[in-house]
């Protein structure tokens, strides 16, 4: 109920940034606005390519409607940067311009409801790093490349291989310095979540009869057990960070990954031996 009075208060016209009031409205709990629409047509036209592109037998081995072997593949590395025929990649092709428009729009969507609630624009920033990851996968890398054959399979097994032999092809990629320092992100961000939802679990689950507890308690339990607390806003920026420099330092690891460095990642190591102190 009282969702319901703030609700009414806050859906006004306003803070959208295409279109005016044409789409400024809601459908039940949804709002709409230009970019509702743009997501929704993206979103439907790239997923009825991907079961029409399953329907004619594109799957590996020439099988279709196996959900696990169903594939849309990239075109071949002698296409270049050029455009495909559908049934050799062009399909692909399609897809991924769906894709990137289903998710720009929706990031413009979190934009638009952003600004009709007067607030930052931190979700639309942090789902924006997340498009940034699937962009330089299938757009940013295969351009510095030449061709568009460097994107990734749109199919689940499939997917899964790509990732292995362009492991493989740098031989061992956790020797990659900033795979390793995505990985960290990414198992702090772990960590951090973890001792925040716990933490605020404890406080509010004291024992039968006993009151809630408050942030005095959640400061004092980990100055007891590490000397430091960072604080209730300060939690909730460090997990932000953590997890969109877990993405950052992705990009960067396929990204130097073929545009910048083409031999074994455990190569790279050598300028620790080359250094001119052991000689
Ligand atoms: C904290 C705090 C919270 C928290 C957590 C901490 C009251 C409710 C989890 C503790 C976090 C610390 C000490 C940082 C840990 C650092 C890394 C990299 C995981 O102090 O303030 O707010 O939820």
């Amino acid at each position: 109920m009282a969702m319901l009075s703030f609700e009414s208060k806050y859906r006004v016209r306003g803070g959208t940034l295409v279109g005016g009031d044409l789409f400024d409205f809601w459908v039940g709990p949804f709002y709409v606005g230009f970019f509702g629409v743009t997501t929704l047509f993206f979103a439907l036209t790239g997923t009825l390519l991907i079961i029409w592109g399953a329907a004619m037998g594109e799957g590996l081995n020439g099988q279709s409607w196996n959900l696990w072997q169903i594939s849309i593949a990239p075109p071949d590395l002698s296409v270049g940067l050029g455009l495909a025929p559908l049934d050799q990649g062009g399909l692909w092709q399609v897809i991924t311009v769906c894709a990137a428009g289903a998710f720009i729009s929706w990031m413009l969507r979190q934009v638009e409801i952003s600004r009709k609630l007067g607030m930052g624009l931190h979700v639309p920033f942090a789902y924006g790093v997340a498009v940034s990851a699937y962009l330089t996968l299938v757009v940013v890398r295969p351009i510095l490349l030449g061709a568009w054959g460097h994107g990734f399979p749109y199919g689940i097994l499939s997917h899964l291989d790509w990732v292995s032999n362009v492991g493989y092809q740098y031989l061992h990629f956790h020797y990659n310095p900033a795979h390793m320092i995505a990985i960290t992100f990414f198992f702090a961000c772990c960590l951090a979540l973890a001792m925040h939802g716990s933490l605020i679990l404890s406080v509010t689950n004291p024992k039968k009869g006993e009151p809630v507890k408050t942030s005095e308690h959640e400061n004092a339990f980990f100055r007891d057990t590490l000397g430091y607390s960072i604080g209730a806003i300060g939690i909730h920026r460090l997990g932000l960070w953590l997890a969109l420099l877990a993405v950052i330092f992705s990009n960067v690891c396929i990204l130097l990954s073929g545009p910048f460095w083409t031999k074994g990642w455990p190569e790279w190591w050598s300028w620790w031996l080359n250094l001119p102190i052991w000689s």
